[in-house]
């Protein structure tokens, strides 16, 4: 059994296609709490997080957008994060992927108080490695992991902390990266399964290596599940859709797998626009996939009395 602390997270201002705002509210409405309940679980709804107003922060890049509201939503969600993570499982319900600057900087933040290294699952279609110098389209949510991992090569941001080497996170799902994503990704250590690799290999193999890392290490994970992580085709209720992503049954088996492995320890939805969904089907996979990650099992077999 485990507390979960659902945190609403309407970031909409690290892209420019508006609707993820309403992210929180569609998981929600599509029974995130009853299927944590069902499955035994507590449920703690905090709400949606209010960050404070923007100080008027600037970068060199003229395409970077919202950078005072970004910065804002940091460290609110930061502060949200760390309480949260004394409290049980954090699942944060976004909002636009720029949020994991927050969440990800306070669940880490935990960690290191509790003296165990974070480890970071960021499954998308993305790299999101940029920073507010390289990225052209100047969307915030392009940028998470280039900050979270300290991507070098650009100027720090003090306002965006860089708490997880790039050893420690692993990516699935990747089938867009921009080139100058492709030099950093290049120049880290982080751990990058494309989507070749799930073809080739398929997702087992790929994530137990990643999951024994973890436990070997004694470490605290955090998952962050881009909605475009998985196939537009079953998850159209995204801004950024590329075709080719991960199957209905390739997610559930990421999921179950996490479930088994009992190492999550914090989890980010993000870029849902339920603007764009087709009666509510992105928000219910969506909430489908959380029970899978929280236990809930195709067939389990009942054990026989003898
Ligand atoms: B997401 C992109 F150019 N790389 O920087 C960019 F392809 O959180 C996309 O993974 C970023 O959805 C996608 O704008 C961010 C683009
Ligand atoms: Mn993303
Ligand atoms: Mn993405
Ligand atoms: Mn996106």
């Amino acid at each position: 059994m485990t507390h979960c602390i659902l945190i609403g997270a309407p970031v909409d201002e690290g892209q420019k296609r508006a609707g993820c705002l309403m992210g929180p509210a569609a998981y929600r409405v599509a029974g995130l709490a009853r299927t944590l309940s069902e499955l035994g679980h507590t449920v703690e709804d905090r709400g949606d997080v209010a960050p404070a107003a923007g100080r008027g922060e600037v970068c060199d890049n003229p395409a970077v957008h919202h950078l005072p509201e970004m910065i804002a939503w940091t460290e609110a969600l930061g502060a949200a994060a760390k309480s949260a993570m004394t409290a049980g499982m954090p699942i944060f319900l976004g909002g636009d992927h720029a949020l994991s600057l927050g969440t990800v900087s306070g669940v880490a933040a935990h960690a290191a108080a509790a003296q165990r290294p974070l480890f970071v699952l960021w499954l998308d279609a993305h790299s999101d490695i940029h920073s507010l110098m390289s990225t052209r389209s100047g969307n915030i949510h392009g940028c998470p992991v280039g900050y979270l991992s300290g991507r070098d090569g650009f100027e720090p941001m003090p306002a965006f902390p860089a708490p997880v080497p790039g050893a420690q996170i692993c990516m699935f799902g990747i089938r867009s990266v921009d080139p100058a994503e492709h030099a950093a990704l290049s120049a880290s250590e982080i751990e990058v399964n494309d989507m070749r690799v799930l073809d080739e290999h398929g997702i087992v193999a790929p994530l137990r290596g990643f999951l024994d890392r973890v436990r070997a290490a004694d470490g605290l994970l955090h998952v962050s599940l881009d909605v475009d992580f998985l196939d537009p085709s079953i998850a159209p209720a995204v801004g950024t859709t590329v075709p080719g992503g991960a199957t209905f049954r390739e997610a559930h088996l990421v999921m179950e797998m996490l479930h088994e492995s009992g190492l999550v320890t914090s989890l980010d939805l993000v870029e849902l626009n339920p603007f764009l969904d087709d009666r509510g089907q992105t928000a219910r996979l969506m909430v489908d996939l959380v029970g899978s990650l929280m236990g809930r099992k195709v067939f389990d077999r009942p054990t026989r009395a003898k």
